[in-house]
């Protein structure tokens, strides 16, 4: 009943801008470098979704979670306030190839992932997120579950000689703020943006005003110079630093004292006119984290102090050529290339001995975390796209991955489960097949098989027992895993209406469904033949190990309705569903996310916006038991925005965010680990919270 009253409130209520989903042939042409969809039916990978307008009628300070929250399909991995990542439908980490501005890739540190590329670049610099729903595309690299390209701002469109904004944001719940200035300028050819950004988050409070420990400070800045040689030669370089500073993590077994990344990259596009050679476009990157943790402010540090000092180095680059052979076939083939290796130990002084008496000298040990490990993924692609009519056309991708991997500096336990230990390699197969139709009256229909492979990634090959997942098990690496393989078949069918009428002036709609068909997934599982190293008498003395599993799957869809009434309001909703099953263990894969409904009604005008929205999670009791899981009961979240401008170039906006003060925990969070209040139970999501956001654009 309450649900019912709910959403008629929310069908009476005033309300708000609807950042919708835009299907792929709807949107603008943009001459960047940065975008994979350019809206050119021509170029543009298969089963794309859109989401822009991150800068517009902002209401709340973002954080980088909050970039992914909106979009259907997608859920948060959390571990606190601060290391956020997506999950899209049950897939996550690096079954995603997140990269940003097309290509450019950046890697975590840290072995319990504090600092996933998500955290490393601005939120406030995202400008649109482009997603490829599955492994439809090669030419984005290895894509195993789906691309996701964050695009940041760029200079290339200005104007004027000088032209910026300066922001500033509150937020009641953790009386937590951030502060920010754009600024970016054109000078006939030459063109630059940058931005530099504060946040201070303190720690919020549930909906049972307990307060969860989640505060963090971070400084960041973006740099983008480019420069137009002519119409069609342009170079583009960007540089970002980003420092993070005392993050606490609630759900991790240590927090963040230093994490800062600097990640740089250089693109180069040439166009042509040539009949066969259309163009060419060449980046090469480089990103370092470098990262501190420790547990010195958590129960543990009692027995024992421990400080993990690791580091991350990425670099790669792409070269890929555009070709028209005819006017059916288009082809674009190239190479890429991505090396990332890591390495660091924790430094560990143990006060305590096991019966818990302190020790007159602690003992100090050195644990290798990383053991000096790399991986390099060289891969190279052909996509080609043939007309069958103008209307119709039909993608062909193929795609080699050559993997090899080592690590240099053993943890001599690690070394004597694998005695046969030494530099691997592997070569991987991709490929896809779409078909796309064009129907009268802005429909189109999407039909595409994929075949993903992604190889093991450091952690699944080299952690040497640590503590990296949200169970309190110690992970060990294997180096001898399969590539994890995803045969993904999906439909998809989006239109839209225009009407004469006043009352209803369009609406868009849409529903894509899909099943996967897993090879080898990769998993850590129990090993009851192994004791644990650390603490080797405290439960669960049995370290997990990663392994292929056999039989794995998953199925859902996700669909959308969107209505455009009396020229200014605007009402929206969206489902999200997914199932999936580990055939060998008869249970849930891990990571799950239960059934998800938003319901969004707006109003627009130039000068005042307004929205509801209500969430609805349904209760996930279809669990991952082997991945420690409990059933998550489901809830309800209501969210009201508004912003108006009161003078030009001003605006000023706020929101009440969960305006029930609901009290819950969403099914992907991590539990509360070794913190003085909390037991191991899940990590309760923010209760109200108050929001104001001003910006002043010159
Ligand atoms: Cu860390």
């Amino acid at each position: 009943m309450k649900k019912i009253v709910i959403i008629a409130l929310l069908w009476l209520s005033a309300m708000a801008n609807a950042q919708v989903e835009i299907p792929s042939d709807s949107i603008k042409v943009t001459p960047l470098k940065e975008v994979i969809v350019s809206g050119d039916i021509r170029k543009d990978p298969a089963q794309v979704i859109i989401k822009s307008d991150y800068q517009n009628k902002v209401v709340q300070p973002k954080n980088s979670g909050q970039l992914f929250e909106d979009i259907n399909g997608f859920s948060l991995i959390k571990r606190g306030n601060y290391a956020v990542e997506p999950n899209f439908r049950a897939s996550q980490y690096e079954q995603l190839n997140i990269q940003y501005d097309g290509g450019t890739k950046a890697y975590h540190a840290c072995p319990n992932r504090m600092d996933p590329i998500t955290t490393l670049v601005n939120p406030e610099e995202v400008t649109r997120i482009e997603i490829i729903k599955g492994p439809f595309s090669v030419r984005y690299g290895t894509n195993f579950g789906g691309v996701i390209n964050m695009v940041t701002q760029t200079g290339a469109l200005a104007n004027k000689k000088i032209k910026g904004s300066i922001s500033s944001g509150y937020e009641s719940n953790g009386n937590s703020s951030v502060n920010m200035i754009n600024l970016m300028s054109r000078i006939n050819k030459f063109y630059i943006a940058g931005n530099v950004s504060y946040r201070d988050y303190g720690n919020y409070e549930d909906g049972n005003q307990n307060e969860i420990p989640s505060s963090f400070r971070n400084t960041g800045y973006g740099l983008k110079f480019g420069y137009d040689f002519n119409e069609k030669n342009s170079l583009q370089a960007s540089f970002r630093q980003n420092f993070g500073r005392d993050v606490l993590h609630a759900g991790l077994p240590m927090d963040t004292d230093k994490d800062d990344s600097t990640i740089g990259s250089l693109d180069y596009k040439l166009t042509s006119s040539n009949n066969y050679f259309k163009g060419l476009h060449a980046k090469v990157y480089y990103s370092f984290v470098d990262h501190i943790m420790s547990n010195y402010k958590r129960p543990s540090f009692t027995n024992s102090e421990a400080i993990a000092l690791v580091d991350a180095t990425t670099f790669g680059g792409k070269l890929e050529s555009e070709w028209n052979l005819g006017t059916n076939w288009k082809l674009f083939g190239g190479t890429d290339f991505v090396s990332l290796s890591r390495e660091g130990n924790r430094n560990r002084l143990v006060k305590r001995n096991m019966m818990g008496v302190l020790i007159p000298t602690p003992l100090a040990f050195e644990d290798k975390i990383w053991q000096d490990s790399y991986t390099n993924t060289l891969g190279t692609f052909l996509e080609a796209r043939y007309f069958i009519t103008e209307k119709a056309s039909l993608t062909l991708g193929s795609r080699l991955d050559f993997v090899s991997s080592n690590a240099e500096d053993l943890d001599p336990t690690f070394a004597a489960l694998y005695p046969n230990f030494g530099k691997r390699n592997e070569t991987n197969y991709s490929g896809n097949i779409s078909f796309k139709q064009y129907l009268p009256n802005h429909k189109t229909v999407e039909i595409s098989f994929g075949r993903g492979s992604r190889s093991a990634s450091i952690e699944e090959r080299f952690i040497a027992f640590f503590n990296i997942g949200r169970d309190p098990y110690e992970y060990v690496g294997n180096p001898n895993l399969k590539a994890e393989v995803n045969n993904q078949f999906e439909i998809s069918f989006n239109g839209k209406k225009y009407f004469e009428a006043k009352t209803i002036n369009q609406i868009n709609y849409g529903i894509a469904t899909y099943y996967s068909i897993y090879e080898n997934y990769i998993l850590g599982v129990v090993d009851e033949t192994l004791i644990r190293k650390y603490n080797p008498t405290t439960p669960p003395i049995h370290p997990k190990v990663f392994r292929n599993i056999d039989s794995a799957m998953k199925t859902g869809f996700e669909t959308y309705l969107d209505v455009k009434l009396y020229n200014h309001f605007n009402f929206l909703t969206e489902l999200a569903y997914v199932y999936t099953e580990n055939k060998d263990f008869n249970e849930n894969l891990p990571l799950t996310p239960p059934l998800q409904t938003r319901f969004k009604l707006g109003y627009e005008t130039e000068k005042f916006w307004a929205s509801v929205q209500y969430n609805i999670t349904a209760r996930q009791p279809k669990i991952s038991q082997s991945f420690d899981e409990i059933a998550t009961p489901g809830y309800e979240v209501m969210d009201i925005k508004a912003g108006f401008s009161p003078l030009k170039n001003l605006s000023i906006g706020g929101a009440v965010l969960n305006i029930f003060d609901q009290y819950y925990n969403n099914h992907l969070t991590f539990a509360f680990n070794n913190q003085p209040d909390f037991g191991r139970t899940p990590i309760t999501e923010p209760g109200r919270n108050f929001t104001l956001f001003v910006n002043y654009k010159f």
